[in-house]
């Protein structure tokens, strides 16, 4: 009879014999610059882009703390989103074509608790929001109007979102009024985290202004448990930036948690989310879309279209800015 481990050492010999046996695809994942097997015993926080190095500070304070991996990733998701000066998260977030800046989130948490809103206006904490909408009530998803109203009744404040930074990028760009992705925008885009606490439980967080210039209206990924976020606490946790739609007609950050549960690393995860998306896309130049993820040993991993992608990492005391690996 198998028992766990071997079972595990054999379906991950298998998955290997899989990945080096076949697949012109592979051979063009150029090396990735992840430092490999860190395997780690102890807390870990993970987040997206540079504005993940002061997330990552925030959210292991509460760690070393002792506090949950969940109310880690909603303290380290907090910082980007009062920051005036970030320009892809919360308060001061880029607006829609029409001038308002539209908030998605969601929170996920080690018992498999999952809250979200999108189309949120007016609320810088979106993340604290979805963390209510998770924690006290019986739904996932609140939406616009309804989850501006829910806000306002659990003491929220209505603020206006549109700094005046922001406001004359939109201005500029109504010249044209010309609708185009943007890889990389501002070095830094919506911001994933994935937290492991001292009691090993994983939890995340993810939230975002979305895709600048949006038609009015328009929910990215971030907010979809399954496409901006997924954990699950036996396996691991994953999480995306970039262009939502992408992410959303692969189910990215589910399917990295699944290739994961099947006995991938997680950066081989990463990279075969990556692959569905560029399988399927001939204009990838235009697009960004990148994951990270670590398993419950604490190995961590990422992957993304284009160079230009990075992520923060803390571990073993040290919180550090890593490039991702890039399939172009
Ligand atoms: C979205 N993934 O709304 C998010 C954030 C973004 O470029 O704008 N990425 O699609």
């Amino acid at each position: 009879m198998l028992n766990r481990r071997s079972f595990l050492s054999k379906s991950t010999a298998a998955t290997l014999a899989m990945l080096f046996g076949s697949s012109v695809a592979q051979k063009k994942i150029k090396a990735q610059t992840t430092p490999e097997n860190n395997l780690i015993s102890g807390p870990l926080v993970i987040s997206t882009w540079i504005h993940g190095m002061a997330a990552n500070e925030a959210a292991m304070e509460v760690i070393l703390k002792g506090g949950r991996a969940v109310d880690a990733a909603e303290a380290g998701v907090r910082v980007p989103e009062a920051d005036p000066e970030n320009m892809s998260v919360g308060l001061g977030g880029l607006p829609d074509r029409d001038g308002k800046v539209t908030l998605d989130a969601c929170i996920m948490d080690e018992k498999g608790n999952a809250g979200s809103v999108c189309f949120l206006e007016n609320i810088v904490h979106a993340i604290s929001v979805a963390r209510l909408v998770m924690d006290t009530t019986p739904h996932v998803m609140l939406a616009g109007s309804g989850a501006l109203q829910f806000a306002l009744e659990k003491g929220f404040q209505k603020e206006n979102l549109l700094t005046e930074k922001a406001k004359k990028r939109w201005e500029e760009w109504k010249i044209e009024s010309k609708y185009q992705p943007v890889p990389n925008i501002e070095n830094h885009d919506t911001i994933g985290l994935i937290a492991i606490d001292q009691q090993g439980n994983i939890s995340g967080a993810c939230t975002t202004s979305g895709m600048a210039f949006k038609i009015h209206g328009r929910v990215g990924d971030s907010p979809i448990i399954g496409a901006g976020l997924f954990v699950d606490n036996e396996v691991g946790g994953a999480t995306a930036t970039g262009t939502g739609e992408l992410v959303m007609r692969t189910l990215g950050s589910f399917l990295v948690v699944e290739l994961m549960r099947n006995g991938y690393t997680p950066q081989k995860a990463c990279e075969e989310a990556v692959m569905r998306i560029v399988k399927s896309n001939k204009n990838l130049k235009d697009h960004q879309v990148g994951y990270i993820a670590v398993n419950k040993a604490g190995e961590t991993g990422s992957f993304c279209i284009q160079p230009g992608f990075n992520y923060a990492l803390f571990k073993d005391g040290k919180n550090v800015l890593i490039d991702s690996g890039s399939y172009l």
